[in-house]
């Protein structure tokens, strides 16, 4: 439906983000300044569900937790790709379940991974500052590596490395996605109806980079 909507009405060019960026994983955000491409989520949208359904039922949904704003990824000169993401107040204790999940379509295909994501970050943090990358293989997530990452208020700031991620060479094309509280990865309706997700529901940011 978005497709034809979109072929109907018109849709702006993705943007592109060009060149290496010199990030640091340190709980600071100044370096994210120079990144323009702002990848946005509806704002405010993490409030409980409480109402009246059809024939006596009352829906209730209590899972909204951090309310995901912005986003932003860079690439570094160090074999990094680093994420960045903005939610409505102060991001909750990484021990939390499901907590503020990256997934990632390495090859914007979505007959390969979990419905389509090849790449979760998040799944096993260490309050250390370092946190799991995994892959999808054979039906479930493996780790492949680690990531750093460093929160603070708001923001957050994660260094996942490149070669997870399939990003090589002048170009990189990825699709990803931030999950927060949605309860186990099992079926992409909960995507829908629980916790933040951005973007909404089943949609994809797509990351497009040019050296
Ligand atoms: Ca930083
Ligand atoms: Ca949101
Ligand atoms: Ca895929």
């Amino acid at each position: 439906m978005a497709q034809n909507i979109r072929r109907y009405k018109g849709v702006r060019p993705i943007p592109v983000n060009k060149g290496f960026k010199r990030i640091s994983v340190d709980g600071s955000f100044e370096d994210w300044d120079k990144v323009e491409v702002v990848y946005r989520d509806t704002r405010g949208d993490i409030t409980f569900r409480d109402a009246d359904g059809y024939a006596g039922l009352h829906y209730t949904d209590s899972t909204g937790r951090n309310d995901i704003q912005d986003s932003k990824v860079a690439l570094g000169r160090d074999g990094n790709v680093f994420f960045y993401v903005k939610c409505g107040s102060d991001i909750t204790s990484c021990t939390d379940p499901d907590w503020m999940l990256l997934l990632v379509d390495t090859d914007q295909d979505s007959g390969t991974g979990w419905y389509g994501y090849d790449i979760l970050v998040n799944r096993t943090v260490s309050e250390d500052g370092t946190t799991s990358v995994m892959r999808f293989v054979d039906g479930e997530w493996k780790e492949i590596s680690k990531a750093r990452f460093a929160v603070d208020g708001p923001q957050m700031e994660i260094a996942v490395p490149a070669s997870a991620l399939g990003v090589a060479g002048k170009k990189a094309v990825f699709d990803f996605k931030w999950v927060d509280n949605t309860g186990e990865l099992k079926e992409p309706i909960s995507l829908c109806i629980h916790g933040d997700t951005a973007p909404n529901r089943r949609f994809n940011y797509r990351f497009i980079w040019e050296k």
